[in-house]
């Protein structure tokens, strides 16, 4: 099925696959086709935002309706800041998504978290998870703290309920949603709504190899980087001889490069080398092909991509 196809491609898993298919040949709409993607809002958009972002077109695309969910509840909670900071920087990462080129439907989470019915089913959900679980789920998502605050463990119960206060039949997510996606599964059958259907995206290594690429961090291409930050920054990027595991350029060139992939060089330095598929190029990368090679391919690819939608923001002011 070419739909499918098209929706798991570059995902790393997809939790219901088989309810999947069914739903992307059903021509009734038996069920809504709906998929959301909730952020905390940020300051930086970057690459792994991206990554979402055109899985999220990939949906719409598919015949899904789109709803991302600018999360100001959550992010509050998870200590990004006043909730007037945040709503400043859901409206910027509106703008860059739309600059992008998505189309969908954007809503703040605090326009019904504060609902009287939302509120009952927040306390529902908060008797049926222990405590643990809720912590678990959180172990990637969670600010570091020294002193952990309830709060926390609120979080992903608000985000279960959201999946059903969406009506989401997709919910789409870097694979560090996977517990809190997996906790809603379970959870929310007993809540009057059908198990959602999960997407998980890979999270991309921050440039500089330690961690993931991450806002707070700086190790990232971001949406508006100029041509020049980009093939500096991916001139300086972790990216050791041989190794596939961890390197972030590599996985840029797995997620970021169009197939076949030509990689162009003077004769002297070995000529050109067209690669079919990303295993091709992985296989060489493991076999010796230099860094400065798949550097060069990754950084021509990413200013192709990051200079339509630079210019997208230069035109709309942000
Ligand atoms: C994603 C986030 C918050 C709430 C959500 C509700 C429904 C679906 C997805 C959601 C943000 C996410 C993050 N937890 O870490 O950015």
């Amino acid at each position: 099925n070419e739909k499918f196809d098209l929706v798991k491609r570059n995902s790393v898993e997809i939790i219901g696959e088989d309810e999947l298919k069914e739903m992307l040949s059903d021509e009734t709409n038996k069920r809504e086709k709906i998929a959301y993607i909730g952020f905390e809002p940020s300051g930086k958009i970057h690459m792994g935002h991206y990554l979402q972002i055109r899985k999220m077109m990939d949906l719409h695309k598919a015949g899904f309706k789109v709803v991302i969910l600018l999360a100001d509840f959550h992010a509050y909670l998870n200590q990004k800041g006043t909730l007037e900071e945040i709503r400043e920087l859901g409206e910027y990462n509106r703008s860059v998504f739309e600059a992008m080129g998505l189309e969908a439907d954007y809503v703040y989470g605090s326009e019904y978290q504060l609902g009287a019915q939302y509120t009952e089913d927040v306390y529902k959900l908060a008797l049926k998870t222990t405590l643990k679980r809720a912590r678990r789920s959180m172990e990637v998502i969670a600010r570091e703290d020294d002193n952990p605050k309830v709060a926390e463990v609120v979080y992903p119960l608000m985000q279960v309920n959201d999946i059903k206060y969406l009506k989401v039949a997709v919910a789409v997510g870097g694979m560090e949603q996977r517990k809190i996606h997996v906790l809603a599964r379970e959870l929310l059958p007993n809540m009057d709504f059908e198990t959602p259907i999960c997407l998980h995206n890979p999270v991309l290594s921050g440039l500089d190899g330690v961690g993931k690429m991450s806002s707070s961090k700086g190790n990232l291409i971001a949406a508006d980087d100029e041509d020049s930050d980009i093939n500096k920054k991916i001139k300086e990027a972790y990216c050791p001889m041989k190794e596939v595991s961890g390197n972030p350029i590599l996985e840029i060139a797995h997620y970021y490069l169009d197939y076949p992939a030509e990689l162009k060089r003077p004769e002297k330095y070995g000529g050109n080398i067209v690669f079919n598929t990303y295993e091709e190029l992985e296989k060489a990368y493991v076999e010796g092909l230099h860094p400065m090679d798949l550097k060069n391919m990754v950084a021509e690819a990413m200013i192709k991509i990051v200079t339509p939608i630079r210019e997208k923001m230069k035109e709309m002011n942000i």
